[in-house]
């Protein structure tokens, strides 16, 4: 791992110095808001070989448009006429699926190493990870292409871990409404508030630099990526992981989001886990 992460900054290993301090730091943020950036997680040295790894991928990603609301339920789910989930917007990105990334690829040897995966579920204070079985879901790299944008959103899972490795010119900024919701209440009048425009003071934004690991918790903070700008396209690798193994991704849903299913999907159908709660 040391050759691609910055171990001096950030070490993997079992019982290393400075670990410890790292998690604090990471645990004390995620508690506060929600969301822990580890700047300069890849070697600098590497984020050329990254963003040019992405960029060759990005032609392969299901690109198409999707028509979705916030939370992602049935747009024609009967609801009061003032409901956030009643404002539509276009999900304007595309997701390469796992299978056309080759091994080699940074982001797959990162996904699939067990030290990474050991640090993130520290990180998040987990007891294990696990990668997805789905043969697609499990790392994606997200593009979001000038004029498009992955709009505000309450992820299904409980965390997400995702690495910038294209920049684009400008837009395409990560920005979150920290715990706008929380088990015990949607608070729907500021989250409509947001999707309308006039949410600004409840709005933090990132600035995420190629090669930084984010941590994030979704599912209580609103989160969108805004409109990319300029001549290239935003490319981020998602590493899905889940305390239960087993994960696999329910036939309709892997359907939308990837164009096409597997075996594996269908053999599923029926018996998979938390089945349909993918990447959203
Ligand atoms: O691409 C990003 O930075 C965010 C992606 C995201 O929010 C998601 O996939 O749920
Ligand atoms: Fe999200």
């Amino acid at each position: 791992m040391g050759h691609l992460v910055d171990t001096d900054r950030y070490p993997l290993e079992a019982g290393a110095a400075g670990r410890a301090a790292v998690l604090d730091r990471a645990r004390a943020e995620l508690a506060a808001d929600g969301c822990c950036i580890l700047p300069g997680f890849v070697r600098a040295e590497l984020l050329e070989k990254l963003r040019a790894e992405g960029e060759l991928l990005a032609p392969h990603g299901y690109y198409t448009v999707e028509r979705v609301n916030a939370y992602n339920i049935p747009l024609d789910a009967e609801l009061p006429a003032d409901h956030p989930a009643r404002i539509v917007m276009e999900r304007g990105n595309a997701f390469v699926a796992r299978d056309l990334i080759p091994a080699t690829a940074l982001i797959e040897v990162l996904y699939s190493h067990e030290q990474f995966r050991r640090f993130v579920a520290d990180c998040f204070g987990l007891a294990e990870l696990h990668e997805y079985t789905d043969p697609l879901a499990g790392l994606v790299l997200n593009v979001v292409s000038p004029g498009m944008s992955h709009p505000w959103h309450f992820d299904t899972n409980e965390f997400t871990v995702s690495m910038l490795t294209q920049e684009p010119e400008s837009g395409g900024v990560f920005e979150y409404c920290p715990a706008i919701r929380s088990p015990q209440a949607e608070n729907l009048a500021d989250v409509r508030r947001v999707l309308t425009g006039s949410g600004d003071d409840l709005i933090r934004r990132i600035t995420l630099r190629p090669g930084d690991l984010q941590l994030f918790q979704g599912r209580f903070s609103l989160h969108r990526v805004s409109p990319v700008a300029g001549t290239r396209q935003r490319h981020t690798a998602i590493f899905a992981y889940s305390e239960q193994p087993g994960v696999i991704g329910a036939v309709e849903r892997t359907r939308q989001l990837f164009g096409r299913v597997l075996p594996a999907h269908l053999a599923a159908t029926g018996n998979s886990v938390r089945g349909d709660q993918l990447l959203d």
